[in-house]
């Protein structure tokens, strides 16, 4: 299609101006003259309306909008999946007690016992208990108490046994200590009465008892080789050590002490702590 020039004075500059130039790149000389000489003409009718021409390229992106006002709340979501298992939590504190359980149920038969003899002899056991019992009453009701039973005499913490056997001083001591205990020693009033009237109830004149100066004349000491103190039963005139061989000790009926020979031979009484009984 033809371009329109709507003004003739354009088309002239437009002539000059190429007339200053060395010509168009793209035109001949020729052509380039011819347009020069050309007139423009009537303005011819409009031409028919043309086409519609191809849809323009988009435009450019448009600026950012302001911020628009808060939407409405969103419905209410469904319900998750669930979550994971957590951790194991800590140990509990232990509980009380709970009640007894009912009784089980009976155990199967023992074995029979193949034991009689043992039955028996736990038999004869039994009536062996029973007699001694029997016969330890009858002692306990008719007589006054053990130790007269026994033939001793005791006090809180001692027992005293005649022993009626005739032996020399040393010999009476040997006999008391296999006896466990040693040849008396009357260390008081009480204990000295004791021993006489053990002496006089059994008949006796003179028995041994554990008092001698046979490590040092003149120095008597108890059988248990403690010292002889304040206290002394002593019959008038002893202990003379007569004959210069009077160095073991005896008490007469009457609780009174002499020094005699040790070789003499005569019965004697013997002590034992009920400790060690
Ligand atoms: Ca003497
Ligand atoms: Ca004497």
């Amino acid at each position: 299609m033809k371009r329109h020039l709507a003004f003739p004075g354009t088309l002239i500059s437009l002539a000059f101006l190429s007339l200053l130039r060395s010509g168009c790149p793209q035109q001949t000389a020729e052509e380039a003259c011819s347009v020069q000489i050309l007139v423009p003409g009537l303005k011819g009718d409009a031409g028919e309306k043309g086409e519609k021409g191809a849809p323009g390229r988009p435009g450019r992106v448009g600026p950012t909008g302001e911020k628009g006002d808060m939407g409405d709340k969103g419905q209410k979501g469904s319900v998750g999946r669930h979550g994971k298992i957590g951790p194991i939590g800590s140990k509990g504190e232990k509980g009380d007690s709970g009640d007894i359980g009912p009784p089980g149920p009976n155990g199967e038969p023992g074995i029979p016992c193949e034991c009689s003899q043992l039955r028996k002899a736990i038999g004869e056991m039994d009536n062996q208990v029973t007699q001694l019992t029997t016969e330890l009453k009858f002692i306990k009701n008719a007589l006054p108490s053990p130790a007269a039973v026994a033939g001793v005499r005791e006090t809180d913490n001692k027992i005293y046994l005649l022993v009626k056997e005739e032996k020399k001083y040393v010999d009476a001591q040997l006999a008391c200590h296999r006896r466990g205990g040693m040849l008396s020693m009357p260390k008081d009033e009480t204990s000295n009465s004791l021993i006489a009237s053990y002496i006089t109830q059994a008949g006796l004149t003179r028995v041994f008892i554990g008092i001698n100066d046979l490590e040092k004349e003149g120095s008597f000491v108890y059988s248990d080789r403690s010292p002889m103190q304040t206290f002394n039963k002593w019959r008038n005139g002893e202990p003379n050590d007569a004959y210069d061989e009077e160095d073991c000790v005896e008490m007469v009926a009457s609780g009174g002490w002499n020094d005699v020979a040790c070789h003499i031979t005569m019965y004697f009484i013997c002590e034992f702590d009920k400790e060690n009984v």
